[in-house]
């Protein structure tokens, strides 16, 4: 089936589905789908065929296809669903005015850029919320995720870069790299709405301003720059820059949400999945622990949460078919937890490990007077500096707005290194830890500085050292965006997905990239995923 035809087939199920989540929120009901529920449930333990823990990309692409192939399916989303304006009128809010929907229960809000001119601007106090996006701690990294119906789509950048196939093939060489690019990454792509930004407009637009500076300066260098795909809804951009529609990209919304133009999970994938009749999603509910009964059926056990964090309900739900995508972090904690309880024993030694913040490293330029970046950006990142061929120091190096509204003359970038250090997860008293160091980011940071070096060399610039809080730092490294590792492909599971030791346990999300994959890394989940589903629903679930 082409990828054209996919998506028109699913158009009428995508309505339905949006419609349902639309009336969900609306009754701020907690569980959402087109289902009653059945009268074979028994009252203590919910049961369903399959769930699906967690509501990113894998786990939408799992829930889509189970609803598709007719099985019963539910999605537990520790999240809310982001579909009820606030008081402002408004969903979700932006990154000048952050109030409680911003961050997962903070008092104040953690954002990556986090001063100018070393001052505490930026962030702001804020009340305990179940927000959309998460910072997680650990040690020597934090790790930056969203939280609610639809995941990291909800607060992303939505870059949506399917990466170079020789070095897909590096770092799965066990996938058919043929069928990968012939069949599941285009299948993703039409699924999640990519499109590029149309270039004449690109050229001529003040919201771009930024990124033609930063283009220049890296020709200046002799280094190559590229266009970067998008799940932005590029004609809604140009009606925003028009004053037709409502501003979003370009009014400061992304990393706590953007009220109009992206294209997230809820408006693409889990509206279809919804729109099978067979798929329901619980919000607010944390799964907490996985064990098997004696008759093979999973037992799930999850804490439903209020708005204020407090838990008001212990339940318990059974399936035959377990499909986890929490994401790196959720899904790694998920089975190290429940292998340290002793419920999951035959997991296999390579859980937890494998983890890799993609190399990613923030950092900021100082311009000349005369390159002004202009007052007026777009959130919407769409190109990048591609040194990636560069074998000495492959970087790939994504040409970051810094909306503010007024003239700063900063170049943001987000660089993706080809950092090959590896960290593991582990679980106990203390919850998850993560034995990133330090000395593992410094790998990162010195592959940026050696390509922004030559950067500023070419152009006669320096480095901002006054954005990433104090002491005064140039390298942000030490957070990342793409947290990727946990339960790799081919060594804690099968080359399906499928968990090492058990039948009928999946894993679909981030967790399966070995660590980097030199690009953003949202498409190749996605890909991953597909390619999963088309054959566990051939193979396992057959009669
Ligand atoms: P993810 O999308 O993180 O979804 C996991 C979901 O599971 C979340 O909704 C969790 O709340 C939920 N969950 C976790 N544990 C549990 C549990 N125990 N019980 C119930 N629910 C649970 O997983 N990537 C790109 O490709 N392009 C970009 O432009 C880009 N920009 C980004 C910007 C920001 C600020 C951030 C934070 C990320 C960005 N990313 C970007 C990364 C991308 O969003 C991320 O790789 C994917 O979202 C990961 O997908 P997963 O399916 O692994």
């Amino acid at each position: 089936m082409t990828a054209k035809l996919i998506q028109r087939q699913l158009t009428r199920r995508q309505i339905l589905g949006m419609a349902a989540l639309q009336t969900a929120a609306t009754l701020g009901f907690t569980r959402v789908g087109l289902q009653s529920a059945r009268a074979d449930e028994p009252a203590a333990v919910e049961s369903a065929p399959a769930i699906v823990v967690g509501s990113g990309y894998g786990a939408s692409v799992a829930a889509l296809r189970l609803g598709q192939a007719g099985i019963r399916t539910l999605v537990l989303e520790m999240g809310r669903l982001w579909n009820t304006a606030g008081s402002d009128g408004k969903v979700f809010c932006n990154t000048a005015n952050p109030d409680q929907r911003s961050m997962w229960f903070r008092t104040r809000t953690e954002a990556p850029l986090a001063t100018f001119l070393w001052l505490d601007v930026v962030n702001k106090d804020i009340s305990l919320y179940p927000g959309v996006l998460d910072r997680v701690r650990f040690s020597d990294m934090s790790v930056f995720v969203g939280r609610g119906v639809g995941g990291g789509s909800l607060v992303n950048g939505s870059m949506a870069v399917t990466p170079l196939q020789s070095y897909f093939a590096e770092q799965f060489p066990t996938v058919d790299t043929a069928e990968m690019y012939g069949t599941y990454f285009p299948r993703a792509r039409a699924m999640l709405g990519v499109s590029t930004i149309d270039p004449a407009w690109f050229e001529s637009t003040e919201w771009y301003r930024f990124s033609r500076v930063s283009r220049k300066h890296a020709q200046n260098t002799g280094l190559k720059t590229t266009f970067v795909p998008s799940v932005y809804d590029f004609g809604y951009m140009q009606r925003e820059a028009a004053g037709t529609a409502t501003k979003s990209a370009l009014g400061q919304e992304v990393i706590y949400g953007n009220n109009f133009g992206k294209k997230s999970l809820d408006k693409t994938y889990l509206a279809s999945a919804l729109g099978t009749g067979n798929v329901t999603i619980h919000t607010l509910e944390k799964v907490t622990g996985i064990s098997r009964a004696s008759d093979g059926t999973w037992v799930l056990s999850a804490e439903r949460i209020d708005y204020s964090g407090a838990v008001v309900e212990t339940k318990q739900y059974g399936c035959t078919y377990l499909f986890l995508g929490g994401g790196s972090l959720g899904t790694s904690e998920l089975l190290l937890r429940s292998r340290q309880s002793g419920t999951l024993p035959a997991l296999d030694a390579s859980v937890g490990a494998g983890w890799g913040p993609n190399g990613n490293t923030m950092l900021g330029r100082a311009n000349h007077l005369w390159d002004t970046v202009g007052a007026n950006q777009s959130t919407m990142p769409v190109m990048g500096i591609d040194d990636w061929a560069n074998a000495d120091n492959p970087v790939f190096a994504e040409i970051a707005p810094l909306p503010t509204g007024l003239e700063h003359w900063v170049s943001l970038y987000l660089a993706i290194t080809k950092n090959p250090q590896r960290a593991r997860f582990s679980y106990g008293s203390g919850g998850l830890s993560l034995d990133w160091s330090a000395a593992q980011s410094a790998v990162s940071s010195g592959m940026a500085k050696k390509l922004f070096d030559r950067i500023n060399s070419a152009n006669s610039t320096i480095y901002r050292y006054d954005l990433f809080g104090t002491p005064s730092r140039v390298f942000a490294d030490d957070f990342t965006y793409h947290p990727l590792g946990g339960c790799v492909l081919g060594k804690a599971t099968d080359n399906y997905g499928r968990v090492k030791g058990y039948s009928r346990l999946y894993v679909t999300d981030g967790s399966l990239v070995p660590g980097n994959i030199g690009v953003n890394p949202f498409v190749t989940i996605t890909a991953l995923a597909e390619r999963t589903m088309a054959r566990v629903l051939v193979e396992d679930t057959a009669p």
